[in-house]
């Protein structure tokens, strides 16, 4: 292996850019400056935030939006810690992520120094990886193995650190050669009877996923999904394989589809409360998984087929077409259902009443919207509006917190999306409780000239709560916000835009000027806090 005398930053900055890594997320700390000064030599972009949260879901939403590894580096201690929920939203969610902690010396360790902690035991349930770099000379070594980590199947988070005297020192390093993630071959039996399973079917349905497209595998997706006619419904990343206009995309059809289907077909994600915990009527259930470890135990799907997500798509895509008649009446069936479904929502879609019905925000943002415009969502019910109501045409579009729900996402996701995509729309909903948790984040879309429109529902209650409890119990607590908060005022102060809307007539005219400003905008919308979002699944 050849080698490179230089210091443990130097080597762990090597490491990234030759696998790639052209940005890293973070927040300063005197532990991790030899990786910025190796970022810096390297010409690797340091994007800069307020909250190591933030960090951390930015590169979290880095590593969703391209299917490669974002990178947060977490200066020892508080910064490791702060990062906590974005680690574990990443391990939820699969995104390929590396965290770099810094980490206090080890010729001292036990002395107390500084923000001395062992990082390692915290996250280690919520990596796929875990470890600290103790020789500087094998920094690029562990920072090139950890990238191949984060990036096979199935994806995930991973943790290193390196305590400062690795870090300072100088040495000579070994500098590997960059190293292509696993590929893992899904089980042929398993492959072939799902293919059976899936030809006998009449009524088919396929629900595509985040790993379809962190695996690349949408093209084969595509191809299968129209040579055989199944319908499609679409969750997480999976929005935008198809766009939402695409005549087998079922949205609001989607319990139709799963009460009415023989065989149910879910691909890239796991059977969790999001689809019923596995369980779809009488249709037979087979499991598509990037790995055998990720089919499902707790349901008995009648196949599970885990392995690369190109491979079995591609089988599924390449085996005979049978007939497809009575699959098309299905599809015709389903198309009846969606149509009446959405003709249902108009009226909330164009509710003029005041205050603002959080549909309506939606109802006109539609409009406003490009095809390959990326929107987020955080937030309770305000998102569960946009969940619905925002029709996603691309890829890699949509960014949502995932099963693990944590508030807070927004700007560090919004960050990202801007830092990868400068040409494209960045939106961001965001309930008037969720921003409160990554707020301080607008004076870095400020600082850093990231133009993001963000909407805010101010229903001034953190609503998704206040309504069941009030539901349980008759009265609710801790549920309250301050209507009357001026969010828009906040992102002035910091040097953007923003204005209050109040009256439904006026959310175009504020869309639009937010839009065309090019610099960070804030649309503070007034709700109306006795909407509750219809809500059906069984969360728990
Ligand atoms: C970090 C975190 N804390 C608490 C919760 C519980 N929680 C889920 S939704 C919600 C309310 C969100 O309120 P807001 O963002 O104002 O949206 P609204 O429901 O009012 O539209 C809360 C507190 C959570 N999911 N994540
Ligand atoms: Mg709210």
């Amino acid at each position: 292996m050849p080698t490179m005398e230089a210091t443990g930053g130097h080597l762990v900055a090597e490491a990234l850019k030759r696998a790639g890594v052209d940005v890293i997320y973070t927040l300063s700390g005197g532990h991790i400056f030899p990786i910025y000064d190796g970022c810096v030599k390297l010409g690797i972009r340091i994007v800069d935030v307020r909250h190591e949260q933030t960090a951390a879901f930015a590169a979290e939403a880095h590593g969703k939006l391209t299917g490669d590894v974002g990178v947060a580096v977490l200066t020892a201690g508080p910064g490791v810690t702060n990062g906590v929920s974005a680690i574990t939203s990443a391990h939820f969610n699969g995104s390929p992520v590396l965290v770099l902690g810094g980490r206090a010396p080890q010729g001292r360790w036990g002395s107390g120094s500084l923000q001395e902690m062992d990082h390692v035991p915290v996250v280690a349930s919520i990596t796929k990886s875990a470890g600290t770099v103790f020789d500087a000379s094998q920094c690029a070594v562990a920072v090139n193995e950890a990238l191949r980590t984060a990036r096979s199947a199935h994806r995930g988070p991973v943790f290193l650190d390196f305590p400062m005297d690795a870090l300072f020192v100088t040495a000579d390093g070994e500098v590997p050669e960059p190293s292509a993630p696993e590929r893992l071959e899904p089980d042929a039996d398993a492959l072939s009877k799902a293919i059976d399973l899936l030809a006998s079917a009449e009524r088919p349905v396929v629900v595509a996923s985040t790993d379809i497209w962190l695996a690349g595998a949408h093209p084969e997706l595509v191809r299968f999904v129209e040579k055989h006619r199944v319908p499609v419904v679409l969750n997480g990343m999976g929005r935008g394989l198809l766009p939402a206009d695409h005549e087998l995309v079922f949205a609001r059809a989607r319990s139709t589809a799963f009460k009415g289907a023989d065989v149910v077909c879910v691909i890239g994600t796991r059977l969790d409360f999001r689809l019923g915990f596995g369980s779809f009527g009488e249709a037979k259930v087979v499991h598509v998984q990037d790995h055998p470890d990720e089919i499902a135990t707790h349901a008995s799907p009648a196949v599970g087929v885990g392995g690369d997500l190109v491979a079995t798509l591609k089988a599924f895509a390449d085996a005979p077409v049978t007939s497809t008649a009575a699959r098309d009446e299905w599809i015709a069936r389903l198309r009846t259902d969606e149509t009446a479904r959405r003709a249902k929502e108009q009226p909330e879609l164009e509710d003029d009443t005041y205050p603002i019905h959080p549909a309506r925000v939606y109802g006109v943002l539609r409009d406003k919207l490009d095809r390959d415009a990326i929107v987020i969502g955080d937030g309770g019910d305000f998102v569960s509006y946009a969940g619905k109501l925002v029709d996603v045409y691309e890829p890699g579009s949509w960014l949502d917190p995932g099963p693990f729900g944590c508030l807070g996402t927004g700007l560090g996701y919004a960050i990202a999306a801007r830092v990868v995509h400068p040409d494209r729309q960045v939106v961001l909903m965001a309930g008037d409780g969720a921003l409160g948790f990554c707020g301080m984040d607008m004076d870095t879309l400020v600082r850093l000239d990231l133009p993001v429109v963000i909407v805010v529902g101010n229903n001034g209650i953190w609503g998704l709560e206040k309504h069941p409890m009030q539901m349980i119990y008759g009265y609710d607590v801790a549920a309250d916000l301050n209507p009357e908060a001026r969010y828009d005022d906040v992102l002035r102060a910091f040097g953007g835009a923003g204005e209050t809307v109040e009256k439904p007539t006026d959310l175009e005219p504020a869309l639009d000027r937010a839009f065309e400003s090019g610099m960070p905008y804030l649309v503070n919308v007034k709700t109306d806090p006795a909407v509750a979002y219809p809500r059906s699944a069984n969360l728990a």
